[in-house]
């Protein structure tokens, strides 16, 4: 599958001189002659999309330059949201969408000869994210502005985001990603926002007793907008993304000299700092480069903040009032230093103060217990970088500790997991507690998270604050996981609720009044089965594989990760197979397995379960036996836009991760608002989306997160499991002796092995639990009006986790602005 098919791919017709040209077809027109600099008739369909995008964004310009004057004129707080990762995907339709001028311009394109669908295809999908921490940033942002909440997203503009997967024999391969190859229409360069950035270098003390940090190192980060259209056009506001350059880009001296190297140098280097995303969504690389992006555009997002500070209000003694900065996890956590270093060296407050300041200005976001994705740096590396970070750092911490040791609970094990530096081995900065510390609010994205937030990796802290964690359960944004990926559902329920779910979400509960209607639930499911043939359409073309839309889609879609327990579903699917060939009488549900996502480049494993995924479909797909009821494909190159296809044709929604190790997921409340029913355990998110539907609509199985701790407390023996159960053992011994893979029979030997000995992530110990859930969902299948009636109970049912209101929660209880 391709992210930007090749240009003949896209068939256009031939363009011919609109019969009675819209106004808005003239200045799309007016938009590819004088500003894309192509005729109506050499124009081809990237030609095209520019054009649209920059006639439709002229439209956003009067609001956005109003927004901005109305959030100045009433001298309004503004929301700050700092992230690395901001995964938007493509922005067209979500603009169109938003500004209600979908048929306008369909119709006006379709004048001059140009189909809208079709371009809005070859729009790149901006992949400046992992998975869901960065989506969560763009379904904030949209809410945000949607909510008529004046704010900033501040970010890095990557010129390679996310890698593009391509599979190669079953095995993931990383290309890189381009998705400013014909640039980007939608942004705006300001030349004028920009700042210098130190590092490295030497802390030299001041005439006044202060200190100043006189930095090695300097480049300079330039501010880059793309606009943020609210729902219904109501605001506009601004994702500035910051760009790297040197401040010397040609050495003027070393080139005339002949020394062309030398005189790039300090260019590549810079360039270096906004080149590429990095890839791993819960190892941290460890690496420098990954701690100078961090603070690159933490500094550039703080000085900008403070400048816009004082240029409106004057005295910075009023940030926090007139400012809410939310770290997005602990990647731009290295704020916390940064604003103090702003207010103690730059605008000259007393350290007292200025912390006050930093700690009511910030709000911390944590999305991970997982150890190892829990981000520390080696002191040493920290210091030669940021110096005078480093000292600030210690003097939070010695502060810190003083008020921990006042406190009678507090030993010497207690004050070790407070502290700020990790002194257990070679010593590092633990950037968890510099955010917790300077942050006035700490939360977790779905309940179950926040308390084992408060019990497990912030225990200590959280008894010397317990008033700081608090919980802001994650939600989707509407428009974008409803309106424009699922247009036929959206219609359907217009007919039938009426409009009001478009502005609020939650109104889709007048759905469940009709779920037991026979002829709604035909609606209901006609419209599945058609977003289910356009997937298929989709997959045969892109995998050449070909699947019965009436089977029931059953996906999972998300990172590759060993707690996410794709494994599990796989290692079920054998057995089903097993199964459905040794009694080919049973009554079974057809099914087609569908999975989507990326392993982390380094992370051996979580590829090695793709190739897994792979070889046992080659095997299951082309067995005649089990033809028709069961196959299983792994879709390439997993992203928000193939998202926005298999979301709404999904059946089955698969949540299956270990129990007390999703923070949250997102993708769950995607598939249930599109009217799938979830497989999963009681996990993250997914114990409060069984609270929204209700226990009847909704397959939940296995341990629960307590005791997941209590049986590896007690002692977890996997082959034990394995013994028992019949069926695990014979699917396991298929994989692990070479079933699926003839070419190389010891390939999954190793992680086969590793299920025996330790399995970290309890597969074992509910594979039977999980595989007596799938049975019941095949008898629901076999039931449709059952069927069709949970499916309704789930759209009925997940309003409520719109990010709407998610953003007011953060708005009234943490920014203070609602
Ligand atoms: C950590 C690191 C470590 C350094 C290298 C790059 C990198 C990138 C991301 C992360 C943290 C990953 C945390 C994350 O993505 N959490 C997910 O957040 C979602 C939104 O809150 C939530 O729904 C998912 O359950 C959670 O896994």
């Amino acid at each position: 599958m391709q992210d930007h098919p090749a240009l003949s791919d896209v068939t256009l017709p031939d363009p011919k001189p609109p019969a009675a040209p819209t106004p808005l077809a003239e200045r799309i027109v007016a938009s590819l002659t004088y500003r894309v600099g192509k005729d109506v008739r050499a124009a081809r369909p990237h030609d095209w999309l520019a054009a649209t995008i920059l006639t439709v964004r002229d439209q956003i310009i009067d609001r956005w330059m109003a927004s901005t004057r109305s959030a100045h004129g009433a001298g309004a707080k503004r929301v700050y949201y700092l992230s690395l990762e901001f995964l938007i995907g493509r922005l067209l339709r979500d603009a169109l969408t938003n500004l209600g001028m979908n048929e306008e311009v369909r119709e006006a394109l379709a004048s001059l000869g140009v189909d809208l669908a079709a371009i809005e295809e070859i729009e790149p999908d901006a992949a400046l994210g992992n998975g869901g921490l960065g989506r969560l940033a763009a379904c904030f942002m949209e809410s945000l502005a949607s909510l008529d909440l004046p704010a900033y997203g501040y970010g890095i503009r990557y010129v390679n985001g996310m890698f593009r997967q391509r599979i190669d024999d079953g095995w993931q391969v990383e290309l890189p990603e381009t998705w400013l190859a014909h640039g980007d229409p939608w942004e705006f360069e300001r030349r004028e926002s920009s700042y210098h950035i130190g590092f490295g270098g030497e802390v030299v003390s001041t005439d006044t007793g202060g200190a100043k940090w006189r930095p090695a190192e300097r480049v300079i980060a330039t501010a880059v907008d793309t606009p943020v259209v609210g729902w219904r056009g109501v605001r506009v506001n601004t994702l500035r993304l910051w760009t790297a350059q040197a401040v010397d880009p040609l050495k003027l001296e070393a080139f005339n000299a002949g020394d062309y190297a030398a005189a790039l140098a300090d260019s590549n280097r810079a360039e270096q700092l906004t080149r590429v995303l990095y890839p791993a969504d819960a190892h941290p690389a460890g690496q420098e480069l990954r701690l100078r992006q961090e603070y690159f555009f933490s500094s550039a997002s703080l000085q900008d903040v403070v400048r816009r500070h004082m240029q409106y209000f004057g005295d910075i003694r009023t940030l926090a009032d007139k400012a809410a900065i939310q770290l997005n996890d602990t990647h731009p956590a290295v704020s916390v230093a940064e604003l103090m270093r702003l207010l103690v060296d730059v605008h000259d407050l007393e350290f007292d103060e200025a912390w006050r300041i930093t700690q009511a200005t910030f709000g911390y976001t944590n999305h991970t217990l997982l150890p190892e994705a829990l981000e520390t740096w080696p002191l040493p590396m920290f210091e030669r970088l940021l110096p005078r970070h480093m000292q600030l750092i210690y003097a939070i911490n010695a502060r810190l500790l003083r008020e921990a040791r006042s406190r009678p609970w507090a030993d010497d094990r207690a004050i070790s997991a407070i502290s700020l530096i990790d002194e257990s081995g070679e010593r590092r900065v633990r950037m968890a507690n510099l955010a917790f510390a300077g942050a006035h609010s700490v939360n977790g994205v779905a309940a179950l998270h926040t308390r084992l937030m408060k019990q497990t990796v912030f225990a200590d802290l959280h008894r010397l604050y317990p008033e700081r964690i608090n919980n802001k359960t994650n939600g989707i944004t509407p428009r974008r996981w409803l309106q424009q990926c699922n247009p036929a559902l959206t219609g359907l329920l217009r007919e039938t609720i009426g409009d009001a779910f478009l502005d609020r979400t939650e109104a889709t509960s007048a759905l469940e009044a009709h779920a037991d209607e026979g002829d709604f639930q035909a609606r209901f499911a006609a419209v599945k089965r058609a977003n289910k043939a356009a997937l298929s359409d989709h997959i045969r073309r892109h995998i050449a594989v070909r699947l019965d839309p009436d089977a029931m889609f059953d996906v999972q879609i998300k990172r590759i990760h060993e707690y996410k327990r794709q494994l599990l579903n796989i290692v079920e699917t054998v057995a089903l197979y097993d199964d459905i060939r040794s009694h080919p009488e049973r009554d079974w549900a057809p099914r087609v397995k569908i999975f989507a996502g990326k392993a982390a480049s380094s992370y051996h494993n979580a590829k090695l379960i793709i190739k897994l995924a792979n070889d046992v479909a080659r095997r299951v797909n082309a067995d005649t036996s089990t033809q028709d009821l069961l196959k299983l494909v792994f879709v390439p190159n997993y992203n928000v836009s193939l998202a926005e296809r298999i979301v709404p044709a999904a059946d089955l929604s698969e949540q299956i991760s270990t129990a007390g190790m999703e923070a949250s997921g997102t993708g769950n409340m995607k598939l249930a608002l599109n009217g799938a029913l979830t497989i999963g355990t009681l996990d993250g998110a997914n114990i409060e989306i069984r609270d929204r539907v209700g226990p009847d609509n909704i397959f939940i199985f296995g341990l629960t997160a307590d005791e997941v701790a209590g049986r590896r407390q007690a002692g977890y023996h996997p082959a034990d499991c394995i013994a028992q159960s019949r069926e695990l053992s014979q699917a396991l011994t298929a994989i692990a002796s070479g079933v699926f893979s003839p070419d190389d029979p010891a390939r999954y030997s190793g992680l086969v092995a590793e299920l025996y000995n330790d399995d970290r992530f309890m597969l074992c110990a509910d594979f039977d639990a999980y595989t007596r859930a799938q049975r019941e969902v095949d008898a629901l299948w076999r039931t449709p009006a059952a069927w069709w009636s949970k499916a309704i109970r789930n759209t009925a049912g997940v309003g409520w986790f719109s990010s709407d209101r998610t953003i007011s929660e953060y708005a009234r209880d943490i920014w203070e602005v609602m």
